[in-house]
């Protein structure tokens, strides 16, 4: 079979160590990091979500493929960011908002922001308004970034933003929000200064608000 088919199927089944070994091996046939990733590893997560939304996958399963992707990302993920070594373009504060547990699409935003240059911050997930609050007083960044995966917590998003509207922060940085449920209405709706609808739309939007 082919290594992009069968990376699709090891995430889809979820074993860790035969994608470690898959990766390696499509990486020293020639395949690029970011091949592997378009082709591979998302191609296998849209079917997990498929399957699960079907209900004919369930939250271990789910939560095994999530390992799996991860396995891969951490061989892929320092080829992933080479290409901006070195440069700086500005400081990026990203997390994923409170209640939300899906960090995979923010991981994979956060690492494609520092292979273009930019220094990110990373806070994690289930990240409440006050954190985004304290990390934009410490770490002045240029931009926050908040990713959501669940409708039940895009309202979080506005929350953050009023949060960092009363610290008297808004003003000071530019606002990008993503993840699957999230519109570029939505981030209009909610005072965002963007969206990004997958990771190099991210990319790009943090660009044109510093005038890269
Ligand atoms: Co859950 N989950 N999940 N899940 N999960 C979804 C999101 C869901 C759509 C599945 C479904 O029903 N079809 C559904 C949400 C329905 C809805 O709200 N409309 C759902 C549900 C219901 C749930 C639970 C409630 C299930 C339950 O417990 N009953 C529960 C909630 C837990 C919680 O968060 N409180 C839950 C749990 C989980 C797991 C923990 C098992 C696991 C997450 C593991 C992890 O992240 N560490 C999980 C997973 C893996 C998924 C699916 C299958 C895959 C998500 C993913 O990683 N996609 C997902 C179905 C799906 O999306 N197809 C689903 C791959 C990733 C690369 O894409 O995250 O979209 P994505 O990110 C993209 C873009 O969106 C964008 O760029 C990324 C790269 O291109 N982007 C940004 C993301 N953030 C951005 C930020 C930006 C810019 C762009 O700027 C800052």
């Amino acid at each position: 079979m082919e290594f992009m088919k069968q990376i699709s199927e090891a995430v889809i089944k979820g074993m860790d160590e035969e994608i470690r070994k898959l990766t390696k091996e499509a990486l020293e046939a020639g395949r690029t990091a970011k091949e592997i990733l378009d082709e591979g590893l998302l191609p296998g997560m849209d079917y997990v979500g498929v399957r699960f939304e079907k209900g004919e996958m369930f939250i271990p399963e789910v939560l095994l493929s999530a390992r799996a992707m991860k396995a891969s990302m951490e061989i892929l993920r320092p080829l992933l960011v080479k290409s901006g070594a070195g440069m700086t373009r500005g400081k990026v504060v990203i997390g994923t908002v409170k209640g939300d547990l899906h960090d995979i699409g923010k991981n994979l935003v956060g690492i494609m922001l520092e292979g273009a240059g930019f220094e990110v911050h990373d806070l994690g997930k289930n990240v409440p308004p006050e954190a985004f609050v304290e990390a934009a007083k410490e770490i002045k960044p240029d931009i926050i970034g908040m990713s959501a995966l669940l409708t039940t917590t895009m309202g979080m998003m506005q929350k953050t933003i009023n949060a960092l509207a009363e610290a008297g922060i808004r003003d000071q940085v530019k606002i990008m929000v993503g993840g699957a449920p999230v519109t570029a209405d939505f981030a209009k709706q909610i005072g965002a200064d963007g969206f990004g609808h997958d990771a190099v739309a991210a990319v790009n939007l943090a660009k044109e608000f510093i005038g890269a």
